[in-house]
Parts: structure tokens; C-alpha cells; sequence
């Protein structure tokens, strides 16, 4: 858990500081986001309201590949072209597993070494959290900052491994899949539902004696493409060979971003997919607050564990428990009228 943030600003602070571009007032603003303290937890919903309709002005983009494909070098290339163009850039990371090798933060910093010194660009490593949905979550609130900001690019980073992929899909406009050329698809782990989800590969690595491999790869994957179903943006997934040490094809990246926002734009498909987004966080939202909720109470608590046992040792199906536990919730909520929760 971080300590607890020393002088405490109230929501006006936190919001104009933020407004203004205050590095140091978002770090803080972050921190409080994902704090565990529940008074935090209070403040930060109140920022979030307050900052809210200054966010979704920038374009979202999630980025992917297994460990080692080049993701790091490949931001600080992407990110310091976007610089070039005038841009403001965040880079932020879903690892959960960060929080126990730590491994992955110390690399970023040395990869990302130019970018990390630019007044233009911000990076924020993975928010810590037992859970994935726990750290995508904080995520989402952090990238919502970063746009208030005033950050025009956003990119979520996460290693390509798990179910990471799938909570960054869910959070961002376009989502870029990294990927070795030479790599037989098995030992990059890759599977088609990663694919599918893509909206455009790099290739990376193309340079020296890989730019044949890597041409070869683009052709086979831009053709895998061709072979799926057409998706519902009506864009069709497109591929690029990259090198993050020559610069090779890192504008024509972001050529290709720009013509997925402007078609999807165009057809409506990016508004509709971020409100499906944001509607799908609050489901999630509010399922974690009655979890949350439920939890509080000592009588619901017990009640669980009991179930709990019984369905482990077969003795009460799963279907009867969970009407059991809902029984035991409204009796609860009836009796309690709030006195019941600690
Ligand atoms: N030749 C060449 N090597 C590269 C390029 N980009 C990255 N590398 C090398 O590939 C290795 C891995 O790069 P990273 O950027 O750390 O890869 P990553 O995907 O961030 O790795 P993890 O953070 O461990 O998941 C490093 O040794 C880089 O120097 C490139 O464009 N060309
Ligand atoms: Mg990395």
C-alpha cells in the first residue's frame, strides 16, 4: 500500500492543478486514485467527477506483444515521433504481476530513458492490485486523468501473456499488436483470439538481417487477416514492419492509427465503442461495489462461508447456494437498515 499523501489538496486543487498540466499534482492525483484508503477512495470519486467532462479528447491506443518482441523500445521510438508532431503522450502499463518482480519497471526506465526525460510525455508504471480487474480499473481512472491533462495520446502498455490483453482492449480505441518475425506463432503464444483482437501488427525488428524475415511475416499476417470475419468497425486490420532502431515504420504506425480514427469516426463505430466501454465499466463498477458491500457485513460473511463449504463438499448445489446467499442478502438489508455494516 503507498503512504498516505501528506498535504492533502481538496477536489479544486487537485482538478486545477491538473487543468494546468501539473506533473507533480497528477502524480498526486494518481496516487489518490489508487490509493486503498477509503477516505482516499471518497476524494478521488469526487476528482473524477469533477474532471470528467474534460476527458476523451485524446486517442487511446493499447499496445501488446510477448515479453522481449521490443514494446518498451518501441513506445520510446512511437512516443517521441508523436512528440514531433506536437503531441502530449501518456504511457501507462497493466502488469499485474509487476507488483511481485518489479522487473519489468526497472527495464522500462532504462528503455524509455529519452522519453522518460520529455516535458511531453508522461509515464506511469502499473498500478499495484491483487487482482487484474483491480489494476485495470485504477488504469482506466489513471488514463481519464492524464486526458483532463491535457495528454492528446494515451498508450496502455501490458505484456502480451494473459488476460491483460483482453482488460486493455477494453479500455482503449485501438489496439496494436507487436510481434516477432521468425517466431513460429506457438512460441510467441499468440493465439487467433489476439489476433482478432487487433486492429493493426508491427512487425518488429525490422532491421539488419531481419527486414527479409520480417517482410515475409508481414505478407503471412496481413493474409491471415484477409481469412477472418469482417469486423464490426468495417476496418480492416492492417500490417507494417517496424524498427524501433532505424525508425522504419514508425510514422507509417501512426499514419495507420490516424486513418482507423478518421474512417471509424466517420462510420460512428468509435463513439458507439466507447460508450460500450464506458457502460461496461459500470456494470463492473457496480458489481465490485456490492462485493465490496457484501463483504462488510459479519452475518453475510459467515453465511458465505458456510455455503461455501457445503457446495466444496457437494452437499448443496451451486444454483441453491447462491439463492440461499441472495435470501440471506435482502434479510439482511431489511434487518440492518445500515446498522448491521461495521
Ligand atoms: N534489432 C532490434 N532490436 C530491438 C528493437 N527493439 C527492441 N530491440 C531489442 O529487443 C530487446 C527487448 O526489447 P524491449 O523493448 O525491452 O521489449 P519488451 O517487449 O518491452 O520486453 P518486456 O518488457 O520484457 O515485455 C532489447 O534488447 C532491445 O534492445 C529493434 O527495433 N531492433
Ligand atoms: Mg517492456
Amino acid at each position: 500500500m503507498r503512504p498516505a499523501i501528506k498535504s492533502r489538496l481538496t477536489t479544486e486543487q487537485f482538478a486545477e492543478g491538473i487543468f494546468r498540466g501539473d506533473r507533480i499534482i497528477l502524480g498526486q492525483a494518481i496516487t489518490l486514485i489508487e490509493s486503498t484508503r477509503s477516505d482516499d477512495q471518497v476524494l478521488g470519486a469526487s476528482l473524477l467527477e469533477r474532471i470528467i467532462a474534460k476527458t476523451g479528447k485524446a486517442i487511446r491506443i493499447g499496445i501488446t506483444g510477448v515479453p522481449g518482441v521490443g514494446k518498451s523500445t518501441f513506445i520510446e521510438a512511437f512516443g517521441k515521433h508523436l512528440i514531433k508532431q506536437g503531441k502530449k503522450i501518456a504511457v501507462l502499463t497493466i502488469d499485474p504481476s509487476s507488483q511481485l518482480t518489479k522487473g519489468s519497471i526497472l527495464g522500462d526506465k532504462t528503455r524509455m530513458e529519452e522519453l522518460s526525460k520529455d516535458a511531453s510525455a508522461f509515464i506511469r508504471p502499473s498500478a499495484s492490485g491483487s487482482t487484474l480487474g483491480g489494476v485495470a480499473h485504477k488504469t482506466r481512472e489513471v488514463m481519464l486523468l492524464c486526458e483532463a491533462a491535457g495528454y492528446d495520446v494515451i498508450l496502455v502498455e501490458t505484456v502480451g501473456v494473459g488476460q491483460s490483453e483482453v482488460s486493455v482492449k477494453n479500455m482503449v480505441d485501438f489496439f496494436l499488436l507487436l510481434m516477432l518475425a521468425g517466431a513460429g506463432d506457438e512460441l510467441q503464444g499468440i493465439k487467433k483470439g489476439i489476433m482478432e483482437m487487433a486492429d493493426g501488427i508491427a512487425i518488429t525488428k525490422a532491421d539488419g538481417d531481419n527486414i527479409k524475415h520480417a517482410t515475409e511475416a508481414m505478407a503471412e499476417y496481413q493474409h491471415a487477416f484477409h481469412l477472418f470475419a469482417a469486423n464490426e468497425s468495417g476496418w480492416t486490420p492492417r500490417v507494417v514492419t517496424s524498427s524501433a532502431r532505424t525508425g522504419h515504420g514508425i510514422d507509417t504506425v501512426w499514419e495507420m492509427i490516424n486513418q482507423y480514427h478518421d474512417k471509424t469516426t466517420a462510420s460512428g463505430f468509435f463513439a458507439t465503442n466507447r460508450g460500450r466501454q464506458n457502460i461496461a465499466w459500470f456494470e463492473e463498477h457496480f458489481a465490485q461495489l456490492l462485493k465490496d458491500d457484501l463483504a462488510k457485513s459479519l452475518s453475510l460473511r459467515t453465511t458465505h462461508d458456510t455455503l461455501t463449504k457445503s457446495v466444496g463438499d457437494h452437499s448443496l448445489s451451486s444454483r441453491q447456494a447462491a439463492l440461499l446467499y441472495l435470501e440471506a442478502y435482502h434479510k439482511a438489508i431489511r434487518e440492518s437498515n445500515g446498522n448491521e455494516t461495521e
